[in-house]
Parts: structure tokens; sequence; C-alpha cells
């Protein structure tokens, strides 16, 4: 059965990996649901729209990873939403699955000191991929 995958990705913490994003999600999506499509969409509005607004996007996303089955992260661009959702994720019991770009940067030790999450660094993008297949029980 298909299972429902939350990405996270960052949005307001910087797009500069938002292809990479759409590949691992277009990847993902050969087989099972992803939930949050959008984060790997090129042309998002990153603007302020008012706390009602953001408040719509908090109950949906936090309604969603609640029914996913499993958090896939790349955390490679630093952003306080993706960490906020890794922490709900946790306490929640959703397995978490971090990938970050280790000649870039270096993840927080509030990430790589938790053993409740799997942790990938890679060097390049076509290792993130056998992983996924691994994750994802392909
Ligand atoms: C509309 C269409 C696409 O995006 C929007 C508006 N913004 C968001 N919509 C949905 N989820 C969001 C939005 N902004 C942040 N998030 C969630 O937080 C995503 O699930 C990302 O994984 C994460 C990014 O957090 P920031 O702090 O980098 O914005």
């Amino acid at each position: 059965m298909a299972k429902k995958i939350y990405f996270a990705g960052s949005i307001r913490g910087g797009r500069v990996d938002a292809d990479l994003y759409h590949r691992i999600i277009s990847y993902i999506q050969r087989t099972d649901v992803v939930l949050t499509e959008h984060v790997g969409k090129s042309n998002l509005s990153l603007v302020e729209q008012g706390r009602e607004r953001d408040a719509r996007i908090y109950d949906q996303d936090t309604a969603w990873l609640r029914e996913s089955d499993v958090l896939i992260g790349e955390c490679t661009c630093p952003s306080l939403g993706v960490g906020y959702e890794l922490a709900y994720a946790e306490a929640h019991g959703i397995p978490c699955h971090i990938f970050y770009d280790k000649t870039k940067t270096q993840l927080s030790a509030m990430l790589t000191g938790n053993p409740y999450f799997h942790i990938h660094p890679y060097e390049c993008e076509q290792d993130i991929y056998p992983v996924l297949d691994e994750i994802l029980q392909r």
C-alpha cells in the first residue's frame, strides 16, 4: 500500500534547494503519496500574508503530519519551520529521516544528537535515491 510521506524542506528559510526538493518529491511519487508537494514548487510566494493565513497553514501542516506514515526532511538549508516539524513528528511518534549535504552544512546538534532521528548525510544528490528506496521499502 502506498505510504503517506510528509516531505519537509525550507520555505521562508530560503529556497536555494527548491529544485532538489522537487526532484526528491517526484522520485517519492513514483510509488507513494507526498502530502506536501507544494514544498517543491518553484513559484511559491514567500511573502507573509498575516497570522490568519499562517494559522491555516499551521493547522493544515500539523494535520498532515499527524496522518503521515513517515517524515522525510531535506535539511541542508536551515529552516525554523522544518525544525519545528521534526520535533512535532517526534512528539507524535512519526518516523523521521533527515537528509543533508555534508559538503555544504553541519546539521544542528539538536538533530544529530537525538537518537530518535534517522540521519542521512550525503555528498552528492545521487546518494539520496538508494536510501529513499530503503525507507520506502521498494
Ligand atoms: C502556499 C503554497 C505553497 O506554500 C504556501 C504558503 N506557505 C506554506 N505552505 C505550506 N507549508 C508551509 C508553508 N510555509 C512553511 N511551511 C512548512 O514549513 C512546510 O511544510 C515546510 O516543510 C516548512 C518550511 O518552514 P520555513 O520556516 O522554512 O518556512
